[in-house]
């Protein structure tokens, strides 16, 4: 039997999603031309820019590239949804606990860890579960969990595929195209509410969130991100197009080497919803779904990673420094080594440690994107749609990873020891290339 690769899946998937969700929330059409008109003057002003794209295999997903979220309300939930996502390749990397922010979930970024399957296609999705046991009052726990365990997610088809996928080692392309399909019904909007409005609004009142996770048939996709080359350009372009920013964009700085990921997004709708009622269905609103603008830089390595944390929380960032090569050689961001055209054509007489063939140029070093996500930011971003009561000084900090774990089925992977091994795969490769022995 030939199966359809899983990155060719992903990518049915993410085209379907962004196509319903542009039906959805037409804002999120808006903001793609937006994206792209920023992303088209950005490389027409910038060549090095553009080549600098080129070479790390980020042009020609540029334009494919997205993320969104979904928020779940149960292990059983998180941990079929962890079996659906692998059919297409993309498995948790990294733990991120946003209750001290005063969110009550914690979650995982679903995405391929491949290098040669990020090139392809680098889809990602936020996946949040919600702390069920950070709801104070017994009544309304209780009333949550009885709700969650009376809903599927699933469709009986998606559930019947993803077995097929285990079972099989792959899906052919009549059920690659029907998986993509059923899938997408577990991320659609329903404006019907599953509780009454009387329970909706108790569960407003403990958190936004839960009311968001609970009401609701399925975790509908709540934002869909595209990758912009220049976010301030595409911040200030959002009020002349009609589109309301948020105040401030997330993460580091405007700088002359990106690094890391810089959000801002646009303010959640006002959706119109329906409750069930004894005397027939009520009306109401409910906010969750908005849309989100992303710019991607350079990944950094553990210590330059702490170094960008203490620079947030000071909001001092000129301890981080903003010269490729200086984050290169004080080890603070991961780099892809390749020979240049001068190292191949020397190959077999080079000789010396990998600096001394970076100074002649014979090899050259391209920052590694940051494929992942941002606590913090995170943090601002569900805030900012979560109305102004988020909640203070957050829950207890308790990390609760292991019990995420257990609730997702397996570990989470860690996101540095991916870059890491990206980083030294590409110098073996090339000290290989250029027959120069290792130390
Ligand atoms: C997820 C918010 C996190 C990001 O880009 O940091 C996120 C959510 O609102 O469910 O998507
Ligand atoms: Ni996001």
């Amino acid at each position: 039997m030939s199966f359809v690769h899983a990155d060719e899946i992903r990518s049915r998937f993410s085209a379907a999603l962004s196509a319903m969700y542009r039906a959805e929330v037409p804002q999120y059409g808006e903001l793609l031309t937006l994206v792209a008109d920023i992303n088209a003057a950005a490389l027409r002003a910038d060549p090095a820019l553009a080549e600098r794209l080129d070479q790390a295999g980020d042009l020609a997903r540029l334009s494919e590239e997205r993320h969104g979220a979904i928020r779940v309300g149960t292990a059983a939930e998180l941990s079929t949804i962890a079996r659906a996502f692998a059919v297409m390749g993309m498995r948790p990397v990294s733990y991120y606990n946003l209750a001290p922010a005063g969110v009550p979930v914690h979650s995982t970024a679903f995405r391929p860890v491949d290098p040669e399957a990020l090139r392809r296609n680098p889809f990602r999705v936020f996946c949040s579960l919600l702390r069920m046991e950070l709801i104070e009052d017994d009544a309304l726990r209780a009333e949550a969990e009885t709700t969650l365990a009376r809903r599927d997610i699933f469709t009986p088809g998606a559930r019947a595929l993803i077995d097929t996928a285990e079972t099989q080692g792959g899906l052919d392309e009549d059920q690659a195209d029907r998986f993509v399909s059923e899938l997408l019904e577990t991320f659609r909007w329903h404006a019907q509410a599953t509780v009454s409005a009387q329970t909706y609004d108790r569960l407003v009142a403990a958190h936004r969130l839960i009311a968001d996770v609970v009401s609701f048939k399925g975790p509908h996709i709540n934002h869909l991100t595209p990758r912009t080359l220049d976010i301030d350009a595409a911040q200030a372009e959002m009020p002349r197009r009609g589109i309301a920013p948020k105040e401030t964009i997330e993460g580091p700085p405007a700088r002359a080497c990106p690094v890391l990921l810089r959000q801002t997004s646009f303010k959640a709708l006002q959706e119109k919803i329906v409750f069930p009622g004894e005397t027939g269905a009520v009306e109401g609103a409910h906010t969750a779904r908005f849309g989100e603008i992303e710019q991607r830089g350079c990944a950094l390595t553990p210590v330059g990673r702490a170094l960008y944390d203490a620079a947030l929380a000071r909001k001092d960032f000129s301890a981080l420094p903003d010269d490729w090569t200086a984050l290169r050689r004080q080890g603070l961001a991961w780099f892809r080594y390749v020979p240049t055209e001068q190292g191949l054509s020397r190959a077999g007489r080079l000789s010396g440690d990998l600096e001394a063939l970076i100074a002649d140029g014979d090899v050259a070093a391209r920052p590694i994107t940051y494929e992942d996500f941002l606590p913090v930011s995170a943090a601002g971003i569900f805030q900012s749609n979560l109305g102004a009561e988020a909640r203070d000084g957050g829950y207890a900090a308790d990390p609760a990873r292991a019990e995420f774990e257990a609730a997702l089925g397996c570990a989470v992977q860690d996101e540095m020891a991916l870059y890491q091994a990206e980083q030294d795969a590409s110098i073996a490769d090339t000290l290989t290339a250029l027959g120069v022995s290792r130390p």
